[in-house]
């Protein structure tokens, strides 16, 4: 059985989501976001979709391999950014990684139902996102929504418990022991970044929405560079932990000027990591 903790119910349900995602790699954590939020963050998404098509075109985004993937939702939809503020998901950050980590992506997933979805997409092959094991030193973290009801019949993330913090594949017949996360809409599972993980199948005959949230230690790179892609207009409007965990507090001088910027004006700020 997967760990699962209620935020809202239990007051250790920090502690216990550390030692599970410690021991097994995972937790649901139910209850995170609000029922009431959940109409405004589908319709956010869906809009986002619309924008990334005009922007990329069909051709560019079948080319990748992947279908119904939301990279940079924000740049359309600064709601989503919103997100960063959530205490739940910040206590996560904060406890498994460190408070300079920084945001790695945030990426929506439409799921679209089958069979109008691809036979073979990257995220429903079993991955790590963060695939690389250093010793079993913590290097990134996952905050993953369900903004749909998860089930096994509409694609709900599979995950291979205790398979986190390996080098290697786990082997089929292991593999063919991994956990379906059926969970309520607006809970969030949390993983080691190394677990071993993908999407089901949808067969419910709608699209199944979902919103991971990736966060590493400040210098590892970034799968998008979230500061010059939002351009300083957006980011400074922002509170200062969001333009932190977008890495505006970790920005790679261009310049001797930038380099012996007095201390507040620096680029990469003391104490980042
Ligand atoms: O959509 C899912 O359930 C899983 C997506 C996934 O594997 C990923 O974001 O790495």
């Amino acid at each position: 059985m997967l760990a699962r903790v209620d935020c809202k119910a239990q007051r250790d349900w920090l502690a216990k989501c550390c030692e599970a995602v410690r021991t097994q790699g995972c937790c649901i954590v139910d209850g995170v976001l609000a029922p009431s939020s959940l109409g405004e963050v589908r319709d956010a998404m869906y809009r986002a979709q619309e924008r990334i098509l005009a922007e990329v075109g069909a051709a560019r985004l079948e080319r990748a391999g992947e279908r119904g993937v939301l990279r940079l939702m924000m740049k359309f939809e600064p709601r989503l950014l919103r997100f960063l503020e959530l205490p739940e998901l910040l206590a996560i950050v904060d406890e498994h990684v460190s408070p300079t980590a920084i945001l790695h992506l945030q990426n929506g997933f439409i799921l679209p139902p089958e069979p109008a979805g691809p036979a073979d997409i990257f995220q429903q092959r079993f991955h790590q996102d963060f695939p690389r094991v250093l010793n079993g030193y913590l290097m990134s973290i996952n905050a993953f929504f369900a903004i749909d009801e998860f089930t096994a019949a509409n694609g709900a993330t599979w995950v291979l418990p205790g398979s986190h913090q390996r080098g290697e594949r786990p082997g089929e017949a292991e593999l063919r022991t991994a956990q379906c996360v059926e969970c309520g809409a607006g809970a969030m599972l949390v993983f080691d970044s190394t677990l071993w993980h993908c999407a089901g199948r949808n067969h419910s005959g709608k699209a199944r929405l979902a919103i991971n949230h990736q966060f590493t230690r400040s210098y590892i790179k970034q799968q998008i560079d979230y500061v010059r892609a939002l351009g300083d207009s957006m980011i400074l409007d922002l509170p200062a932990r969001t333009q932190q965990l977008l890495g505006y507090y970790t920005r790679v001088v261009t310049s001797l000027d930038e380099y012996y910027r007095p201390g507040p004006e620096r680029l990469y700020r003391s104490g980042q990591g």
